[in-house]
Protein backbone atom coordinates (compact mmCIF):
# COMPACT_ATOMS: atom_id res chain seq x y z
CA UNK A 1 0.00 0.00 0.00
CA UNK A 2 1.26 3.41 -0.66
CA UNK A 3 2.12 5.62 2.35
CA UNK A 4 0.58 8.57 2.56
CA UNK A 5 1.92 12.14 3.01
CA UNK A 6 0.99 12.06 5.97
CA UNK A 7 2.04 8.79 6.97
CA UNK A 8 5.54 9.55 5.92
CA UNK A 9 5.25 12.82 8.09
CA UNK A 10 4.72 11.19 11.15
CA UNK A 11 7.51 8.19 10.29
CA UNK A 12 9.94 10.77 9.80
CA UNK A 13 8.83 12.49 13.35
CA UNK A 14 8.44 9.34 15.15
CA UNK A 15 8.90 9.37 19.03
CA UNK A 16 12.87 9.06 20.15
CA UNK A 17 14.19 9.63 16.77
CA UNK A 18 15.49 12.32 14.70
CA UNK A 19 16.66 13.54 10.92
CA UNK A 20 20.06 13.19 10.15
CA UNK A 21 21.60 16.30 7.74
CA UNK A 22 23.91 15.13 5.65
CA UNK A 23 22.92 17.21 2.88
CA UNK A 24 26.22 19.10 2.54
CA UNK A 25 26.61 21.04 -0.92
CA UNK A 26 30.14 20.02 -2.74
CA UNK A 27 31.51 23.71 -0.80
CA UNK A 28 30.48 23.37 2.68
CA UNK A 29 31.83 19.43 2.69
CA UNK A 30 35.36 20.49 1.45
CA UNK A 31 35.19 23.06 4.07
CA UNK A 32 34.11 19.98 7.02
CA UNK A 33 36.87 17.85 5.39
CA UNK A 34 39.23 20.45 5.01
CA UNK A 35 38.97 20.83 8.99
CA UNK A 36 40.49 16.90 9.51
CA UNK A 37 42.58 16.82 6.47
CA UNK A 38 40.93 15.17 3.80
CA UNK A 39 40.33 15.63 0.17
CA UNK A 40 36.94 16.28 -0.64
CA UNK A 41 36.91 13.59 -3.40
CA UNK A 42 33.50 11.79 -4.91
CA UNK A 43 35.32 8.11 -2.99
CA UNK A 44 35.91 10.43 0.09
CA UNK A 45 32.32 11.46 0.49
CA UNK A 46 31.05 8.42 -0.24
CA UNK A 47 33.16 6.60 2.45
CA UNK A 48 32.28 9.19 5.32
CA UNK A 49 28.77 8.53 4.59
CA UNK A 50 28.80 4.94 3.79
CA UNK A 51 30.42 5.33 7.22
CA UNK A 52 27.89 6.85 8.99
CA UNK A 53 24.65 4.98 7.11
CA UNK A 54 26.08 1.51 8.03
CA UNK A 55 26.56 2.49 11.51
CA UNK A 56 23.18 0.31 11.89
CA UNK A 57 21.91 0.91 15.58
CA UNK A 58 21.64 4.78 15.23
CA UNK A 59 20.08 4.37 12.17
CA UNK A 60 17.55 2.00 13.15
CA UNK A 61 17.15 3.27 16.66
CA UNK A 62 16.98 6.87 16.36
CA UNK A 63 17.73 8.22 12.81
CA UNK A 64 14.37 8.61 10.92
CA UNK A 65 15.38 10.15 7.97
CA UNK A 66 18.58 11.39 6.04
CA UNK A 67 18.93 14.19 3.90
CA UNK A 68 20.77 13.34 1.06
CA UNK A 69 22.85 15.68 -1.71
CA UNK A 70 22.33 15.13 -5.29
CA UNK A 71 25.16 13.20 -5.39
CA UNK A 72 24.65 10.87 -2.51
CA UNK A 73 21.48 9.98 -3.78
CA UNK A 74 22.46 8.81 -6.80
CA UNK A 75 25.59 6.97 -5.62
CA UNK A 76 26.69 3.47 -4.30
CA UNK A 77 28.73 1.68 -1.52
CA UNK A 78 31.97 0.28 -1.82
CA UNK A 79 30.85 -3.00 -2.36
CA UNK A 80 28.21 -1.64 -4.97
CA UNK A 81 24.70 -1.21 -3.24
CA UNK A 82 23.03 1.67 -3.54
CA UNK A 83 23.37 4.58 -0.78
CA UNK A 84 19.43 4.74 -0.28
CA UNK A 85 19.26 0.86 0.27
CA UNK A 86 21.18 1.13 3.25
CA UNK A 87 19.25 3.97 4.37
CA UNK A 88 16.13 1.72 3.73
CA UNK A 89 17.27 -1.47 4.99
CA UNK A 90 17.69 0.55 8.52
CA UNK A 91 13.97 1.43 8.51
CA UNK A 92 15.25 4.71 8.29
CA UNK A 93 13.50 7.38 4.94
CA UNK A 94 15.67 8.84 2.52
CA UNK A 95 15.56 12.59 2.11
CA UNK A 96 16.61 15.01 -0.58
CA UNK A 97 17.90 18.83 -0.51
CA UNK A 98 16.14 20.04 -3.49
CA UNK A 99 17.24 23.85 -3.09
CA UNK A 100 20.28 25.23 -5.13
CA UNK A 101 21.46 27.48 -3.05
CA UNK A 102 21.05 30.55 -1.19
CA UNK A 103 22.31 33.70 -3.63
CA UNK A 104 22.31 37.68 -3.23
CA UNK A 105 19.00 39.04 -3.63
CA UNK A 106 19.02 41.62 -6.75
CA UNK A 107 19.66 45.06 -6.26
CA UNK A 108 20.14 44.27 -2.37
CA UNK A 109 23.81 42.36 -2.66
CA UNK A 110 23.77 41.83 1.79
CA UNK A 111 20.94 39.74 2.06
CA UNK A 112 19.85 36.25 0.19
CA UNK A 113 16.56 34.75 -1.79
CA UNK A 114 17.48 30.57 -1.87
CA UNK A 115 16.83 29.61 -5.62
CA UNK A 116 15.86 26.36 -7.30
CA UNK A 117 12.43 26.50 -8.24
CA UNK A 118 12.83 26.06 -12.31
CA UNK A 119 12.23 22.62 -13.33
CA UNK A 120 11.97 20.90 -9.81
CA UNK A 121 8.33 19.89 -10.65
CA UNK A 122 10.27 17.21 -13.09
CA UNK A 123 13.72 16.90 -10.62
CA UNK A 124 11.55 15.56 -7.77
CA UNK A 125 9.58 13.22 -10.15
CA UNK A 126 12.94 11.59 -10.60
CA UNK A 127 14.14 12.01 -7.17
CA UNK A 128 11.01 9.95 -6.00
CA UNK A 129 12.15 7.37 -8.34
CA UNK A 130 15.20 7.25 -6.93
CA UNK A 131 13.67 6.48 -3.74
CA UNK A 132 13.23 9.90 -1.79
CA UNK A 133 10.06 10.46 0.34
CA UNK A 134 11.21 13.74 1.73
CA UNK A 135 12.71 16.69 0.87
CA UNK A 136 14.52 19.98 2.41
CA UNK A 137 14.93 23.70 1.27
CA UNK A 138 16.43 26.22 3.78
CA UNK A 139 16.53 29.87 3.31
CA UNK A 140 19.03 31.41 5.32
CA UNK A 141 17.72 35.00 7.15
CA UNK A 142 20.76 36.97 8.72
CA UNK A 143 20.12 39.55 11.66
CA UNK A 144 22.04 43.14 11.28
CA UNK A 145 25.16 43.32 13.24
CA UNK A 146 25.50 46.54 15.54
CA UNK A 147 21.89 47.50 15.87
CA UNK A 148 21.32 47.43 11.94
CA UNK A 149 17.69 47.38 11.93
CA UNK A 150 17.69 46.93 7.99
CA UNK A 151 18.25 43.42 8.15
CA UNK A 152 16.43 41.74 8.02
CA UNK A 153 14.16 43.27 5.67
CA UNK A 154 10.86 42.31 4.37
CA UNK A 155 11.44 41.80 1.11
CA UNK A 156 14.34 39.14 2.18
CA UNK A 157 11.29 37.52 4.09
CA UNK A 158 8.68 37.70 1.85
CA UNK A 159 10.84 36.50 -1.01
CA UNK A 160 11.82 33.48 0.89
CA UNK A 161 8.87 32.38 2.44
CA UNK A 162 7.24 32.85 -0.86
CA UNK A 163 9.91 30.51 -2.37
CA UNK A 164 9.92 27.83 0.47
CA UNK A 165 5.89 27.71 -0.25
CA UNK A 166 5.75 27.60 -4.09
CA UNK A 167 8.54 24.57 -3.09
CA UNK A 168 6.32 22.77 -0.94
CA UNK A 169 3.70 22.70 -3.15
CA UNK A 170 5.68 20.76 -5.70
CA UNK A 171 6.61 18.62 -3.49
CA UNK A 172 3.30 17.27 -1.94
CA UNK A 173 2.33 17.29 -5.67
CA UNK A 174 4.96 15.02 -6.11
CA UNK A 175 4.32 12.65 -3.06
CA UNK A 176 6.75 14.05 -0.94
CA UNK A 177 6.91 15.51 2.26
CA UNK A 178 8.62 19.21 2.29
CA UNK A 179 10.61 19.38 5.24
CA UNK A 180 10.55 23.97 5.45
CA UNK A 181 13.43 25.67 6.59
CA UNK A 182 14.00 28.96 7.58
CA UNK A 183 16.76 29.15 9.40
CA UNK A 184 17.51 32.94 11.20
CA UNK A 185 21.41 32.83 11.32
CA UNK A 186 23.31 32.80 15.29
CA UNK A 187 26.14 34.66 13.15
CA UNK A 188 26.19 38.37 14.67
CA UNK A 189 25.70 40.17 17.64
CA UNK A 190 22.11 40.23 18.23
CA UNK A 191 20.65 39.52 21.84
CA UNK A 192 18.15 35.88 21.96
CA UNK A 193 14.85 38.50 21.91
CA UNK A 194 16.26 39.89 18.63
CA UNK A 195 16.48 36.36 17.38
CA UNK A 196 13.20 35.54 18.69
CA UNK A 197 11.30 38.74 16.89
CA UNK A 198 13.10 37.75 13.76
CA UNK A 199 12.29 34.28 13.56
CA UNK A 200 8.64 35.24 14.68
CA UNK A 201 8.33 37.33 11.83
CA UNK A 202 9.84 34.67 9.29
CA UNK A 203 7.52 31.91 11.06
CA UNK A 204 4.05 33.93 10.42
CA UNK A 205 4.78 35.10 7.09
CA UNK A 206 6.00 31.22 6.45
CA UNK A 207 2.18 30.03 7.17
CA UNK A 208 0.78 32.76 5.41
CA UNK A 209 2.41 31.81 2.07
CA UNK A 210 2.08 28.04 3.24
CA UNK A 211 -1.59 28.81 3.47
CA UNK A 212 -1.79 30.65 0.47
CA UNK A 213 -0.20 27.85 -1.70
CA UNK A 214 -2.46 25.21 -0.11
CA UNK A 215 0.06 23.19 1.40
CA UNK A 216 -1.22 20.67 3.76
CA UNK A 217 0.15 21.24 6.93
CA UNK A 218 -0.22 17.15 8.14
CA UNK A 219 2.23 16.22 5.21
CA UNK A 220 4.77 19.29 6.19
CA UNK A 221 8.03 19.34 8.60
CA UNK A 222 9.14 22.32 9.89
CA UNK A 223 12.73 22.80 10.39
CA UNK A 224 13.76 25.63 12.28
CA UNK A 225 16.18 28.04 14.52
CA UNK A 226 16.12 28.11 18.06
CA UNK A 227 15.64 31.63 19.83
CA UNK A 228 19.19 31.91 20.67
CA UNK A 229 21.57 35.19 21.42
CA UNK A 230 24.27 35.32 18.06
CA UNK A 231 27.44 34.10 18.69
CA UNK A 232 28.85 37.03 19.23
CA UNK A 233 26.48 38.34 21.63
CA UNK A 234 28.20 39.11 24.88
CA UNK A 235 25.01 37.94 27.06
CA UNK A 236 24.44 34.85 26.33
CA UNK A 237 20.90 32.66 27.27
CA UNK A 238 20.82 30.24 29.81
CA UNK A 239 19.59 26.83 28.54
CA UNK A 240 16.34 27.06 30.48
CA UNK A 241 15.51 30.59 28.85
CA UNK A 242 16.21 29.01 25.38
CA UNK A 243 13.86 26.70 25.80
CA UNK A 244 11.53 28.92 27.12
CA UNK A 245 11.82 31.36 24.26
CA UNK A 246 11.87 28.73 21.38
CA UNK A 247 8.44 27.20 22.99
CA UNK A 248 6.98 30.57 23.29
CA UNK A 249 7.52 31.24 19.92
CA UNK A 250 6.54 28.30 18.42
CA UNK A 251 3.09 28.46 20.15
CA UNK A 252 2.52 31.26 18.87
CA UNK A 253 3.29 30.84 15.40
CA UNK A 254 3.36 27.12 14.22
CA UNK A 255 -0.28 25.45 14.09
CA UNK A 256 -1.05 21.93 15.73
CA UNK A 257 -1.39 20.58 12.32
CA UNK A 258 2.00 20.14 11.90
CA UNK A 259 3.26 16.57 13.11
CA UNK A 260 6.46 17.95 14.02
CA UNK A 261 9.40 19.81 14.18
CA UNK A 262 13.01 19.06 14.11
CA UNK A 263 15.11 21.48 14.59
CA UNK A 264 18.57 22.54 12.70
CA UNK A 265 21.59 22.80 15.48
CA UNK A 266 22.88 26.34 13.06
CA UNK A 267 26.45 26.29 14.88
CA UNK A 268 25.67 25.52 18.57
CA UNK A 269 27.97 23.02 20.47
CA UNK A 270 26.91 19.23 20.10
CA UNK A 271 26.19 19.11 23.57
CA UNK A 272 24.18 23.13 23.46
CA UNK A 273 21.88 21.43 21.01
CA UNK A 274 21.07 18.46 23.30
CA UNK A 275 20.60 19.86 26.24
CA UNK A 276 18.46 22.87 24.41
CA UNK A 277 16.03 19.88 22.72
CA UNK A 278 16.44 18.43 26.03
CA UNK A 279 14.53 20.97 27.90
CA UNK A 280 12.31 21.78 25.95
CA UNK A 281 11.10 18.12 26.11
CA UNK A 282 11.52 17.88 29.68
CA UNK A 283 9.58 20.66 30.75
CA UNK A 284 6.84 21.63 28.26
CA UNK A 285 3.61 20.18 27.14
CA UNK A 286 3.57 20.79 23.35
CA UNK A 287 1.12 19.86 20.26
CA UNK A 288 4.07 18.52 17.68
CA UNK A 289 6.57 16.40 18.04
CA UNK A 290 9.99 18.28 18.23
CA UNK A 291 13.15 16.43 17.46
CA UNK A 292 16.17 17.07 15.55
CA UNK A 293 17.62 17.55 12.18
CA UNK A 294 21.07 18.27 13.16
CA UNK A 295 24.28 19.03 10.69
CA UNK A 296 26.92 19.74 12.25
CA UNK A 297 25.92 18.97 15.94
CA UNK A 298 25.41 14.94 14.62
CA UNK A 299 28.11 15.35 12.25
CA UNK A 300 31.22 17.26 13.77
CA UNK A 301 32.27 14.33 16.61
CA UNK A 302 32.12 10.81 13.73
CA UNK A 303 34.16 13.56 11.25
CA UNK A 304 36.75 13.59 13.79
CA UNK A 305 36.91 10.27 14.63
CA UNK A 306 37.19 9.05 11.36
CA UNK A 307 39.73 11.62 10.20
CA UNK A 308 39.84 10.26 6.63
CA UNK A 309 41.33 7.37 7.05
CA UNK A 310 38.64 4.31 6.85
CA UNK A 311 40.91 2.08 9.57
CA UNK A 312 38.79 4.51 11.73
CA UNK A 313 35.15 3.53 10.48
CA UNK A 314 34.40 1.93 14.20
CA UNK A 315 35.32 5.06 16.21
CA UNK A 316 33.38 7.18 13.84
CA UNK A 317 30.54 4.72 13.84
CA UNK A 318 31.12 5.51 17.88
CA UNK A 319 31.10 8.69 17.85
CA UNK A 320 27.49 9.26 16.15
CA UNK A 321 26.23 6.12 17.78
CA UNK A 322 26.66 8.27 20.54
CA UNK A 323 25.82 11.42 19.63
CA UNK A 324 22.49 9.95 17.51
CA UNK A 325 21.18 8.46 21.40
CA UNK A 326 22.17 11.32 23.19
CA UNK A 327 19.88 13.55 20.91
CA UNK A 328 17.26 10.76 21.30
CA UNK A 329 17.29 11.11 24.33
CA UNK A 330 16.96 14.94 24.17
CA UNK A 331 13.82 14.00 21.89
CA UNK A 332 11.89 12.42 24.90
CA UNK A 333 13.30 14.94 27.69
CA UNK A 334 15.35 11.99 29.02
CA UNK A 335 18.79 13.67 28.47
CA UNK A 336 21.11 14.12 31.52
CA UNK A 337 24.79 15.51 31.62
CA UNK A 338 25.21 12.62 33.55
CA UNK A 339 24.08 10.32 30.97
CA UNK A 340 26.09 11.80 28.66
CA UNK A 341 29.08 11.63 30.52
CA UNK A 342 28.83 8.06 31.48
CA UNK A 343 28.14 7.07 28.07
CA UNK A 344 31.12 8.85 26.29
C1 LIG B 1 24.27 19.72 6.43
O1 LIG B 1 24.29 21.08 6.03
C2 LIG B 1 23.22 21.48 5.19
C3 LIG B 1 23.67 21.92 3.87
O2 LIG B 1 24.19 23.20 3.83
P1 LIG B 1 24.70 23.80 2.41
O3 LIG B 1 23.60 23.69 1.42
O4 LIG B 1 25.03 25.22 2.77
O5 LIG B 1 25.90 23.02 2.02
C4 LIG B 1 22.30 22.47 5.95
O6 LIG B 1 21.28 23.00 5.16
C5 LIG B 1 21.70 21.68 7.08
O7 LIG B 1 20.81 20.71 6.58
C6 LIG B 1 20.96 22.52 8.10
O8 LIG B 1 21.29 23.87 8.11
C7 LIG B 1 21.22 21.95 9.47
O9 LIG B 1 22.59 21.84 9.69
P2 LIG B 1 23.20 22.35 11.06
O10 LIG B 1 24.66 22.09 10.92
O11 LIG B 1 22.85 23.80 11.18
O12 LIG B 1 22.53 21.50 12.12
Amino acid sequence: MTETLHDIAQRMVARGKGILAADESSGTIKKRFDAINTESTQTTRRDYREMLFRTDEAMREYISGVILFDETIRQTAQDGTPLVDIIKAAGSIPGIKVDAGAKPLALNSSEKVTEGLDGLRERFAEYHDLGARFSKWRAVIEIGEGGNRSMPSHNCIHANAHALARYAALAQEQGIVPIVEPEVLMDGDHDIDTCYNVTKWALKELFQQLYFAGVDLEGTVLKPNMAIAGKKCTKQASVAEVAEKTVKLLKECVPSAVPGIVFLSGGQSDTDATAHLNAMNAAYDLPWNLSFSYGRALQAAPQKAWGGDNNNWSAGQAAFLHRARMNSLAATGNWTDQVEQEAA
